[in-house]
């Protein structure tokens, strides 16, 4: 990315017809470059009028700088509109920012761009502006993480996760571990200038208490951070089942809609079909999904390899079983095999004649689960009618309440997200482990402050402390332009 001391502009508003375009300039000389291609109604220029407040003005350029030759003011007016600046270094950027409010039409704010990149601006890169705005100190990583995380917020639950993000929380848990553990190193530091005069500046079993509780904070962050990471992107849901026990009637009426072809004919999901719903603010993606049974067809087959793509990168399963039918060796197999996803159980076609029990059927999960050696998500159990659409609504709060509310439903705890954040404090756990078992195996006081360094550096890169080009180049290349 280019230097901080250029001016850039950018369309910050979708490109495409709106009500208002808003063109955004940074840099030192923003007021600057921003005055020559707008004329104010008081006749000031942008270094005389307040800032933070909206000024009446006029968009004036000659896209054919033919007045310029002949001498003559050739420019015509080309829309009106408002303008505001903010002053370095109060603002988004932390530098000097025009923002030219326009109607909202892309001729308009592109020609705006390209009148300013006339004058000494330059378009601005994916995310450059919240870029400078770390650069300059506004704003620390994970809050400009947390500003993407606004801009893509697909439920309010995510919303409120990127808001607490951005307005800090997650930064200040961070920041106060690392304090924490700073301290601790000065202390090894501070002792180890007087290893000669055995004197230490911190007791073994103080050190040993402060990295266990440092240890077990962090720990609990990564714990939440598949909650977190389905909260951010939504529940990736797959109904799975044998053919013919209403997998796609199910996803119809989740949805309300008539969206998967359902018929009477075994094999007919061929697709996987996604659609996506809200429930209790928190979007489940949902996938319909071929049935399974051994078939010698080759597109049935072809729906079945792609059904278990789908099912390895689920987050939930949502069983169908048909109530109507007995229950034979093959639903038992079904079971064992889908025992390492939590996993939604259903009963469907429950307007009809039951031909077994929802006990029965309960223990036969319990002990197909308790035998199986990967146990790992919950098991919810919900009898429904897809024709009816009686029990329904608790499929949907099931589905939801499996996959989230351990951390989150809890109470005010915070919740990492990131890929980014749960590795970077994954290796700080390693490096606190090895720091405990260093002092375990009585090593040097340099050996654990070493760990206890490496641990600190992993937690500066979650917020920014200790970060390099490519680091910032990959966060900011997932932005939009204009942001
Ligand atoms: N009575 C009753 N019939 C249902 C219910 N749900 C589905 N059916 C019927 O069961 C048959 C199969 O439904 P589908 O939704 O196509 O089943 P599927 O599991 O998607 O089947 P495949 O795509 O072939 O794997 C259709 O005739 C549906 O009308 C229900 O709750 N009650
Ligand atoms: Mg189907």
């Amino acid at each position: 990315m280019g230097s901080l001391d250029d001016t850039i502009c950018a369309v910050a508003t979708p490109m495409g017809e709106g009500g208002v375009g808003i063109v955004r300039v940074s840099g030192v000389h923003a007021l600057h470059v921003a005055s020559s291609i707008l004329r104010l109604r008081s006749g000031k220029t942008l270094e005389q009028i307040k800032p933070y407040q909206l000024y009446l003005g006029q968009f004036i350029w000659n896209p054919v700088p033919l007045g310029k030759i002949l001498g003559i003011e050739t420019s015509s007016v080309l829309d009106e509109v408002l303008v505001v600046t903010m002053r370095a270094p109060r603002s988004y950027t932390g530098e000097d920012v025009v923002e030219v409010h326009a109607h909202g039409g892309p001729v308009i704010v592109s020609a705006i761009c390209e009148a300013l990149t006339q004058t000494g601006a330059r378009l601005a890169e994916p995310g450059e502006f919240t870029k400078r705005g770390f650069l300059n100190g506004r704003l620390d990583l994970t809050q400009a993480e947390g500003v993407l995380d606004t801009i893509r917020a697909n439920s309010l639950k995510s919303l409120k996760m990127a808001q607490e993000q951005l307005q800090g929380r997650l930064s200040r848990i961070i920041h106060d571990h690392r304090d924490r553990l700073l301290k601790l190193v000065a202390h090894l530091e501070a002792g180890m200038d007087f290893v000669e005069d055995d004197i230490q500046f911190i007791e073994q079993s103080k050190l040993k208490n402060e990295i266990h509780l440092v240890l077990g904070e962090i720990l609990q962050l990564v714990d939440g951070a598949e909650e977190g990471r389905m909260i951010r992107e939504g529940i990736r849901t797959v109904i799975v089942g044998r053919p013919n026990v209403g997998k796609s009637s199910l996803l119809n009426a989740i949805l309300g809609t008539n969206r998967a072809i359902v018929s009477h004919i075994p094999g007919t999901t061929r697709d996987v079909l996604e659609e996506a719903i809200m429930v209790e603010g928190v979007m489940i993606r949902l996938f319909d999904t071929a049935g399974l049974r051994e078939t010698k067809d080759e597109l049935e087959n072809e729906g079945m390899s792609r059904a278990t793509q789908a099912i390895d990168d689920a987050d939930v399963l949502i069983l169908a079983f048909d109530k109507s039918e007995i229950l034979n060796e093959k639903d038992a197999n079904f079971i064992e095999r889908f025992t390492q996803k939590p996993c939604v159980m259903v009963l469907n076609k429950s307007d009809l004649p039951p031909k077994f029990s929802f006990n029965e059927f309960r223990d036969i999960v319990r002990q197909t689960r308790e035998n199986s050696q990967d146990v790992e998500g919950g098991t919810n159990y919900v009898e429904v009618s897809a024709l009816t659409g009686e029990g329904i609504d608790s499929l949907k709060r099931a589905i939801k309440r499996l996959a989230i509310g351990r951390q989150y439903e809890a109470g005010d705890s915070v919740l990492v997200s990131r890929l980014r954040h749960k590795t970077l404090l994954h290796n700080a756990t390693e490096a606190l482990q090895n720091a405990l078992r260093a002092i375990d195996d009585t090593l040097s006081a340099e050996c654990v402050a070493l760990e206890l360094r490496i641990a600190l550096n992993s937690l500066g890169e979650i917020v920014g402390v200790i970060t390099n080009e490519d680091i910032l180049d990959q966060i900011f290349r997932e932005f939009c332009i204009g942001k």
